[in-house]
């Protein structure tokens, strides 16, 4: 029995000492220690010793209870504290580490650019429109003169819901609708910027773009003030070198009607690769409000005269930062959207 007992003794000594983990220190003590431990089997067993040894196996067995519980209680403290330090451990901040720098977002340039167009128009007393982006044939083409059978009405050239309802081809019917509620009084002097949506998609077009039009209607507004509002822009927007040109041009909701160009903003006119070494580069369309589209929306021609001017956003700010592909601006890709 006492050999027995050397024998528990020493294999839950190596047991304690291998033990990694507290889990396993407390199987260890339920085997050797608890109430159906290895250890206490033995205690029980002492009944069958002849008398006059029970006193030294029962001295014995107790040393080895006591010695076991006091292995057991070091090897609990050595695990907890070095559970504890590996805990404190994982949590250590090393304050001298650099920081994370954070990613800062800025502005699309359409953004920028949208808002630049809109700041110098408000210098000029405009005011900004707004209206819906899901447009009524109506307010989309045949407020503004435009023939049933012109090609931006085939369906396959816009966006169509149904036969009356379609996605806004351009930001005209904002401004139709602007002049409908407010005639027959005057004057109106708004620009409408936003998106439009053609269907188009290739290198120099996509399918949804932005515009800026604008509408001033008056007591004799003339083809003057028109000139004077584009030279102002055009100068404001590309630097106070710029000149500009205006040419004939045609639209069904302007007569006259015009295009209008810019020095070019790389080669100043003298004809570089980018104005194809005309020296000139069109910004716009504009022209004096035809009569049959100011009396569709109330007002009376004889009365009062308007312009009117449109502009492809893309193009603008193509132009302004030499951007040479439209798609850039719909990649959504970082390094081009950083530099502006
Ligand atoms: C272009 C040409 C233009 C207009 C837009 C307009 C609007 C109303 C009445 C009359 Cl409500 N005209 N807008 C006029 C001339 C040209 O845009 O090339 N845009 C990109």
């Amino acid at each position: 029995m006492e050999a027995k007992l050397e024998r528990i003794a020493l294999e839950a000594r190596e047991a304690l000492l291998r033990a990694t983990s507290l889990e396993e220190l407390e199987e260890l003590r339920v085997r050797y220690l608890g109430k159906k431990g290895e250890l206490t089997q033995i205690l029980r067993g002492m009944g069958s010793l002849a008398p006059h040894e029970r006193p030294r196996v029962g001295q014995l067995a107790n040393k080895v209870r006591q010695d076991l519980e006091d292995l057991l209680k070091a090897r609990t403290e050595e695990l907890k504290s070095r559970l504890k330090e590996e805990m404190l451990e994982a949590e250590r901040i090393d304050i001298t580490l650099p920081g994370t720098a954070l990613l800062t977002g800025r502005k699309h340039p359409l953004t920028a650019v949208v808002e630049r167009i809109e700041e110098i128009f408000l210098g000029l007393g405009f005011a900004i429109a707004e209206g819906p982006e899901v447009e009524l044939d109506y307010y989309n083409f045949e407020a503004l003169n435009l023939p049933k059978d012109h090609p931006a009405r085939d369906m396959q050239d816009s966006f169509f819901f149904g036969p009356d309802v379609l996605l806004r081809t351009h930001t005209s019917p904002v401004q139709v609708r602007v002049m409908e509620r407010t005639a027959p009084e005057v004057p109106v002097k708004i620009i409408a910027p936003g998106k439009v949506y053609r269907r188009d998609d290739d290198a120099t077009h996509s399918p949804m773009f932005h515009q800026v039009e604008g509408l001033m209607v008056d007591r004799r507004v003339t083809f003057g003030d028109l000139k004077g509002v584009l030279e102002v822009f055009a100068r404001e927007m590309f630097g106070p070198q710029t000149r500009t040109r205006f040419r004939p041009s045609y639209f069904p909701f302007t007569e006259p009607s015009a295009e209008v160009d810019i020095s070019c903003v790389i080669c100043q006119g003298e004809g570089c690769r980018v104005c194809g070494m005309s020296g000139w580069l069109e910004i716009l369309g504009c022209g004096m409000v035809h009569p049959r589209v100011l009396e569709m929306s109330g007002y009376n021609s004889e009365e009062v005269t308007g312009f009117a001017f449109g502009m492809g956003v893309e193009r603008i700010a193509m132009l302004k930062y030499g951007i040479d592909d439209l798609r850039l601006f719909f990649e959504n890709d970082l390094r081009f959207l950083a530099q502006f």
